[in-house]
Formats: C-alpha cells, structure tokens, sequence
C-alpha cells in the first residue's frame, strides 16, 4: 500500500527516540510501566502508549494523558516523556503520585502524530497536521485536533485541505485519532483527558466548538486555577484560565470537547510555554524547567480526579 503510492517510509521505530525511551520505562519498571501499541499512523508508524498500572487485570479509572497531536509543537511530545520518566521514579517515594496509582492508571501518549513529528524533525519544522492524502488536492494532511467527533466541521475549522486546520473528510477520519477513540471506548472508565500544545501559557477546559458554558464549567474552572496557581509556584511561569472558545479562539472538533461530550468530564489542554517569544521554537534549555511546572499542574489536577 506505502510502496503504491510512492512512499517509503520506514515502519520501524528508529525515527523516534521517544519510542525508544518507552521502551527503556517499561524495561526498568516492568511491574508498574507497560508499552502498548494502540495502533498505527497513516504511514504506520506504531502508536505507543505507556500504561501506568499497580494492579493488573482491573479495569480501574483512568486518565489520558495525550501530546504530540501537532507535530511542531515539540515541547509537548518532550514534556510527555519527561513526564513518563517523572511517574516511575516517583512513585513509592513521593505520596502525591503514589496515591494516585493505588486508586488509577495513567495511559500517556506521548506522539500521537507521529508521521507529523518525523516531517517535522526532517522536512518542516513547523509541520503541524497530520501527512494523510486528500484526494483531489495537492495539499497534505488533516489537523487531528479538528478530526474528532465534537461539532464537526463547526466554528474554528477549515474544508479546504490547504488550511492548517483542515477537519477532515469525516470525523475520526485519520487512522491516530480513530485508534484513540476506539482505546478510549473499549476501555469504558476514562475519567480525564489532558491534551498537550504549546504555547500560549493557557490551561483550557470546554467548550471550544461553543461560547455556551459546559455543564461542570464551575468545577473545571476552579481546578484549572488551582493547577495553573501550582505550576506557577515552580518558577513564577504564568498560565490564563478558561474556557477554549473565549480564551483562545472558537475551534470544533478538538479532543478536550470530544471527550467532555462522551462522559470524560475532566477534560483540559495545556498550552505550554512560551507566550510567543521562541513559539514553537523553544530552547531545548527550556525543555525541563517546562516539564518540572507542568507537572506540578498535571498533578493537581490528577489529585482531584483522584478525590472526585
Ligand atoms: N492550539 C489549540 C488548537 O488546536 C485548542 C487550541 C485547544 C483548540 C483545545 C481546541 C481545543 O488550535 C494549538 N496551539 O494547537
Ligand atoms: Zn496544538
């Protein structure tokens, strides 16, 4: 199929450290850190996820931990496997992390556009869909943060294939989103979602495909203050709080909204650092002080997923 089409794209994992690192977690922490391949992408590359586990054979609750949807945004698929590092060392040393894997699993997918990662370290630094055919355009790719089922095709997305935020022919149209969708699904005891962009600074609940306030918009408001009051207590780092629609921009079909729909009710997106001096290209000297806030923030919101 790749070879009718003139790609040759290389199905194995050497392209992608991070999947090496993956790796090397679960080795080191086998009864705590499992590899799972939830599916492929477009020009299938394997989907990795990490499950966090201390108990098997329980379907406990879970939280999904996602980065990586925009391939440019290179601090967020970094931020995630820091973060993998993070939870195995810490726990059984640390309560906070400790507590929350004796009640939850934690399922992190650090490059959930990998094909976009692999363009985006190779061919355009600021590659940002996914590297999917349209038939009929010259253009490439469909925004995976656009694709999900959540007021599809609404407010904030484009139908020209060209447009960087192009939704897609259909919903779950590209093969990563369907295989997060499809996991999520199965699995049937999801309760938080947390996406990872960069940057902005901002700590987003829904909705983002409406102005309408979401049912537990209250809740969700309050917690995000608190994580973003906790991440700042790191370095001074500040994040803005709100809903998606009117703290960044109207967009429908995004993941946070897709889950929130589907019962997930505590569903956020990080916009990393910075505000825009590097954007998207952040230093890498940047790279763990990021990780180290945005874990205090994480964190909090984990605990109270935890308590709730
Ligand atoms: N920003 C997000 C985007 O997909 C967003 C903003 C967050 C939209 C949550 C919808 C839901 O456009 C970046 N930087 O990609
Ligand atoms: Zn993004």
């Amino acid at each position: 199929f790749l070879a009718s089409q003139g790609l040759n794209y290389s199905v194995t994992i050497e392209d992608l450290q991070i999947y090496r690192e993956m790796d090397s977690i679960a080795a080191d922490f086998p009864d705590l850190a499992s590899r799972v391949r939830i599916g492929h992408s477009f020009e299938n590359r394997p989907l990795y996820v990490l499950k966090f586990s201390t108990r098997e054979g329980e379907r406990r609750p879970a939280i999904w931990l996602n980065a990586g949807i925009h391939s440019r945004e290179w601090i967020s698929q970094a931020t995630a496997i820091w973060t993998a590092r993070k939870i195995v060392s810490d726990y059984q040393k640390y309560p906070a992390i400790t507590s929350i894997l004796e009640r939850m699993d934690i399922f992190l997918l650090p490059v959930a556009n990998p094909d976009g990662y692999v363009y985006s370290q190779t061919k355009n630094r600021f590659w940002r869909k996914t590297r999917s055919l349209n038939p009929g355009s010259p253009c490439i790719g469909t925004d995976a943060n656009r694709n999900w089922n959540a007021s599809f095709a609404g407010k904030g997305a484009s139908d020209n294939p060209c447009s960087e935020v192009y939704h897609g022919p259909h919903p779950n149209s590209e093969v990563e989103v369907k295989s997060v969708v499809d996991f999520i699904q199965k699995h049937g005891n999801f309760k938080c979602f947390i996406d990872l962009h960069s940057y902005s600074q901002l700590l987003l609940y829904p909705y983002g495909y409406t102005v309408k306030k979401a049912p537990d918009a209250d809740e969700l408001d309050v917690v995000a203050k608190r994580a973003a009051k906790a991440l700042a207590s790191l370095s001074g780092t500040e994040y803005q709080v709100g809903p998606t629609a009117t703290t960044i921009y109207p967009a429908s079909g995004s993941s946070p909204d897709w889950a929130y729909d589907n019962g997930i009710k505590y569903a956020f997106t990080f916009e990393l650092r910075d505000t825009g001096h590097y954007g998207f290209l952040l230093p890498a000297s940047q790279i763990i002080p990021t990780a180290e806030e945005t874990w205090l923030g994480l964190r909090t919101i984990m605990e109270h997923v935890r308590d709730h």
